[in-house]
């Protein structure tokens, strides 16, 4: 087989970039190695930034996204048992950012690969990179059929955290930034209206939650835990008290509970990849970098990287013009960092740390809500990297 760009993972990364591609031009071909139902209907992401949906729209792939997608201007920030309301589109000149599941986000990039007669391999096994010091680079994977070989101009390696192209760059010219925070997050998601018209972020003494949704009809609610704990350890009843009690304010809110209908435990990670490019082949997304859900940053910057990646692709081939390839790497890890701040600032102002007793850390984390939550300068600096920042 060949093609100009080989892409594997048919995450939200690689199917944004197959199709950013085919509107230039440029023919790809994504190599999966799970189902379509499958990454169809994997939970992850609710959150999408200003410009990711101006480029779903702007690109074709909107339409759907207009219809049900939830568009929010605000979020809470509750701490003391009352709420405070951050006005993200007063503090950033109208941007906003959707609710609207990462699911629903990869089927509309499924139906328009199909659409456009776009090629996703599903289900491969053995997926192995080859030459990606040459300028014809080999993603070799098996099928039913038998053993494949794809020639390729370019890689990209959208494979997700756990896939195998990051290892495809040699650890001496690659540095690996790592960090893990000591606790997880509970996720669920339940069948009943949500109890908020917009994004509750709770800071508890017990620990952090948040209360999220999909639809009118779904909720998506997150409970801070200790890491490595068991869902076993976690009936129904327990889910919905303590999220109960996280979320209690003094005016008496109520939780609204209903029947859970999926749920599993994050572990929170910082994790950045540099250089993100090594010959031909380039990381985009999760198989790079990976952020803290707290800042509801990860698949936006999945598509930063793809768009970015794009255009590069795009100038070589108009116009033979690599420098935008060049500069790939070091120009995705400028906003990669600034995002990862925000997500360590976000995490570390809402959640509860081990050593809970260190009152300094829990009146630093009141000084620094309070600011936030009074000061317009403080709460424009959380509200404009919250919708995305536009220019970086
Ligand atoms: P993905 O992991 O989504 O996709 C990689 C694909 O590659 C997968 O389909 C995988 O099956 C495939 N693959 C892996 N190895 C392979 C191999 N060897 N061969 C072939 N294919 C292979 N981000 C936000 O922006 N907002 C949020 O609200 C948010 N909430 C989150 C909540 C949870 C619980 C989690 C886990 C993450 C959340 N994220 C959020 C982050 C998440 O959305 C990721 O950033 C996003 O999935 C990244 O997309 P990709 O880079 O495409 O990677
Ligand atoms: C979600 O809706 O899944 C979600 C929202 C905000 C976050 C993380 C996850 O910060």
């Amino acid at each position: 087989m060949r093609t100009q760009v080989g892409i594997i993972g048919a995450g939200p990364a690689g199917l944004m970039l197959s199709h950013l591609l085919h509107l230039a031009g440029i023919e790809s071909v994504v190599v999966e190695d799970r189902s379509r139902s499958y990454v169809e209907q994997r939970v992850r992401a609710g959150v999408l930034e200003h410009d990711t949906v101006q480029l779903m729209k702007e690109s074709g792939v909107g339409e759907r996204l207009a219809r049900e997608g939830l568009v929010h201007h605000g979020i809470e920030l509750r701490f003391d048992g009352a709420g405070h309301r951050i006005d993200l589109s007063g503090l950033t000149g109208g941007r906003t950012i959707s609710v609207y599941g990462q699911q629903e986000v990869v089927k509309d990039l499924v139906d328009q690969r199909i659409r456009d007669n776009g090629t996703i391999l599903y289900e491969v096994t053995e997926v192995t990179v080859d030459g990606i010091e040459t300028i014809s680079p080999v993603i070799s994977f098996a099928t039913a059929e038998g053993r494949e070989e794809l020639r390729c101009d370019f890689v990209a390696g959208c494979d997700g955290f756990h896939g195998i192209t990051r290892a495809a760059i040699p650890d001496a010219v690659k540095t690996i930034c790592d960090w893990s925070y000591p606790f997880a997050w509970l996720g669920i998601l339940a069948a009943v209206a949500p109890s908020t018209d917009e994004l509750i972020y709770a800071r508890h003494d017990r620990g952090f939650a948040l209360h999220s949704l999909r639809s009118p009809e779904l909720s998506r609610l997150y409970l801070q835990v200790d890491p490595g704990e068991q869902l076993a350890n976690w009936s129904d009843d327990r889910i919905w008290s303590e999220l109960a009690t996280r979320f209690a304010t003094r005016d008496g809110w109520t939780l609204h509970e209903g029947p859970i209908v999926e749920r599993g435990i994050t572990p929170m990670r910082s994790f950045v990849t540099d250089p993100m490019s090594y010959g031909r082949l380039f990381l985009a997304g999760d198989s790079a970098h990976i952020v803290p859900p707290t800042g509801a940053k990860g698949l936006n910057l999945a598509v930063h990287d793809v768009k970015r990646l794009a255009r590069a692709i795009e100038e070589h081939y108009a116009h033979r013009e690599d420098s935008l390839l060049g500069s790939y790497s070091d120009d995705c890890l400028r906003r990669i960092w600034r995002v990862q701040h925000f997500s360590w600032w976000m995490t570390s102002l809402l959640h509860r740390f081990p050593d809970s007793g260190n009152i300094h850390q829990n009146h630093l984390q009141h000084a620094e809500l309070e600011y936030v939550t009074s000061s317009r300068a403080a709460a424009t600096v959380l509200a404009e990297n919250y919708v995305g920042l536009a220019d970086i």
